[in-house]
């Protein structure tokens, strides 16, 4: 793990300028993971995503189709409600509402998404039957519910007490602002290339806690939280939504592998283009991304230190640092 990444020393880094921005060209390279390929692997944002990775894993190792790999992996943090960034635990909308977005996308380049999702403790599979069973690519709040219904999927509270006391403590100064790294885990996107090469994607939320009723960020949309494409490569993100709303980043990442960028470059080429339009917000907002190519190989990037990834390949589940633009402040 060690040597398996140099990281360039930013203390040159004071605040985003030009100057840093032609730095950061110079020296982007540096992040270049030593790859090792080989499949099937999986990759998901945040190191506690080992658990999804492992799930994802056991069905990998077995021959099995990335696409229910990474169902399965998404599905392990939307159950637990120590998770306070996705499914049931997850922190409420600033009204008490846990609302949930997620997407889904296989091999041959189906989607499937769900935004504005309430009570339900799975949206992924909800998106999966989207996906499968209905002519549409997004259902929304209301419809998006009755679906569920209608397919199986049970009525539950996802308000844990712990979120509920959160959005309390909250209420009292009711501030609204975006926190970088909060716990090191946060929105899972997850992308697998099984034995066969089929690449798949998945990326779950209950979205940016506190946001205004009826929000919706990136993770349910198809290019931007999350893409897939067959004869490419796949990518994922986390972070401030509206970023990578107005960006597509992870359809950006995708193309950029296909014109011939490795994982790594892609996913810095993605970062810089928030960063040169978004220069202000960056300084306190996060985004991370990670991508895998239809050969195994890997790459991850993040607006400011702190982000790392979980990735299952050649019999290892190991949690790695990713590349980062703006280093963390020293207290
Ligand atoms: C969103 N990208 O709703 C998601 C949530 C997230 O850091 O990853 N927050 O904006």
């Amino acid at each position: 793990m060690s040597t398996r990444r140099k990281f360039i020393k930013h203390s040159v880094l004071g605040g985003i300028t030009l100057n840093s921005f032609e730095i950061l060209n110079k020296s982007a390279q540096l992040f270049e993971p030593q790859h090792r390929k080989g499949l099937p692997v999986v990759i998901a944002t945040w190191g506690p995503n080992t658990k999804a990775t492992a799930a994802a894993w056991d069905i990998l190792a077995k021959g099995g189709r990335a696409l229910d790999a990474v169902e399965a992996g998404a599905r392990v943090p939307e159950a637990d409600p120590k998770d306070t960034s996705v499914g049931y635990g997850g922190f409420p909308d600033r009204d008490g509402h846990v609302t949930l977005d997620a997407c889904i996308m296989d091999e041959f380049g189906m989607a499937g998404s769900v935004s504005f999702l309430q009570n339900i403790m799975h949206p992924i599979s909800v998106a999966r039957k989207v996906m499968e069973l209905t002519p549409h690519v997004m259902l929304s709040g209301e419809g998006a519910y009755r679906f569920a219904r209608e397919q199986g999927f049970p009525h539950e509270n996802l308000l844990t007490e712990e979120a509920r006391q959160a959005w309390e403590n909250w209420k009292l100064k009711s501030e609204y602002k975006p926190v970088i790294n909060v716990e090191r885990h946060d929105t899972i996107g997850i992308v697998a290339v099984d034995q066969l090469s089929r690449i798949a994607g998945a990326c779950t939320t209950s979205g940016a806690a506190f946001k205004m009723h009826g929000r919706v960020g990136d993770s349910p949309i198809i290019g931007a939280g999350m893409f897939v494409d067959n004869e490419v490569g796949g990518a994922a993100c986390t972070g401030l939504g509206e970023m990578v709303l107005r960006t597509l980043g992870t359809f950006l990442v995708v193309e950029e592998m296909r014109r011939g960028a490795s994982p790594q470059k892609a996913t810095e080429i993605a970062v810089k283009r928030i960063l040169s339009k978004y220069p202000k917000q960056c300084e306190e907002a996060q985004v991370g991304f990670i991508a895998i190519d239809k050969k195994g190989r890997h790459g991850a990037f993040a607006i400011h230190q702190g982000f790392n990834f979980a990735m299952y390949q050649n019999n290892e589940n190991k949690v790695y640092e990713a590349g980062f633009i703006i280093p963390q402040k020293k207290n």
